[in-house]
């Protein structure tokens, strides 16, 4: 039953992201993460890694398209619905209508959509995305209540050029494009002020709801903090925190996640020491 027993019934999410198998990303962070809220966390796997593909050569992938397409189907069969879809990283085009799909028929009626538009970094598309998987990525934000594009992502969706330390003028440009891609609302991380400062910027496109929190840059190599970050934002918003309190638990867990990390290498932040502590973030 779609809506049946709204109140006591556990949350579900459907996480649409890849597994790399090593080097803590995509589902192998979101779902400790989002359990240890509380969360019935299932996984529609996009693809099969031996590791992510930032910083290893030779990876393997398996891609999961065929797979996923009938994984909906038995679900569609079984009446299985979701209350909230959060997509990462996506293999390919189709995939994104595969996601699309996955919004309009297997949710509740009061979901929550969170895109995270993972495909860049540091001012450059991850190997294996191209410019056209951009603009298809523009048609998913519009589904989504919350993006969480890094400051990369959110450049090549608004259609401004990367600049790696960009000023409040080119910041605002940014959310004002975003908006007019169709998203609901965005938060922008990983947005270098200085060398030093790190910031991350929410806003629903409204005047009044504006507002960001700055880190120290701890500038050594690190991957899946986004994804640590979007886990928690999904957990938080779906637990009801108001927009403020969620990017700020998201940001201040991630930010302790990644002083804990004493490996600055492509494997990962040291999160799962923290997640019994994540209710104090
Ligand atoms: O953390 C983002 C991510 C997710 N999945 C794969 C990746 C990356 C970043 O490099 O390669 C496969």
């Amino acid at each position: 039953m779609r809506d049946n027993d709204k109140q006591q019934r556990q949350k579900r999410i459907l996480a649409i992201n890849d597994i790399s198998c090593f080097g803590k990303c995509s589902i192998t962070v979101v779902m400790p993460i989002l359990a240890s809220m509380g969360y019935e966390c299932v996984p529609l796997p996009t693809a099969i890694l031996s590791t992510h593909t930032g910083g290893f050569k030779n990876y393997t992938f398996l891609d999961m398209t065929t797979e996923i397409k009938k994984i909906l189907n038995h679900w569609e069969k079984e009446k299985i619905f979701f209350d909230c879809v959060f997509t990462g990283y996506l293999g390919n085009k189709e995939q994104i209508d595969i996601c699309i799909s996955a919004i309009e028929n297997r949710t509740s009626a009061e979901k929550s959509v969170i895109v995270d538009p993972v495909m860049a970094d540091s001012g450059k598309l991850y190997a294996g995305f191209n410019p056209s998987y951009v603009d298809a990525m523009k048609k998913l934000c519009k589904k989504a209540d919350i993006i969480t594009p890094n400051y990369t992502e959110a450049c090549l969706l608004s259609g401004i050029p990367y600049n790696e330390f960009p000023t409040d003028e080119e910041i605002k440009k940014c959310f004002k494009n975003l908006a007019s891609i169709g998203a609901k609302s965005a938060v922008i991380t990983g947005i270098k002020t200085t060398k030093k400062t790190i910031k991350t910027v929410y806003s629903d496109f409204s005047e009044s709801e504006y507002f960001e929190m700055s880190y120290n840059y701890i500038n050594e190599m690190l991957h899946g903090g986004g994804d640590v970050f979007s886990a928690v934002l999904c957990g938080k918003i779906l637990e009801g925190a108001s927009r403020k309190q969620a990017v700020k638990t998201a940001s201040n867990f991630t930010n302790a996640c990644i002083i804990n990390t004493k490996t600055k290498n492509q494997y990962g932040l040291n999160f799962e020491p923290l997640l019994r502590d994540i209710k104090k973030y």
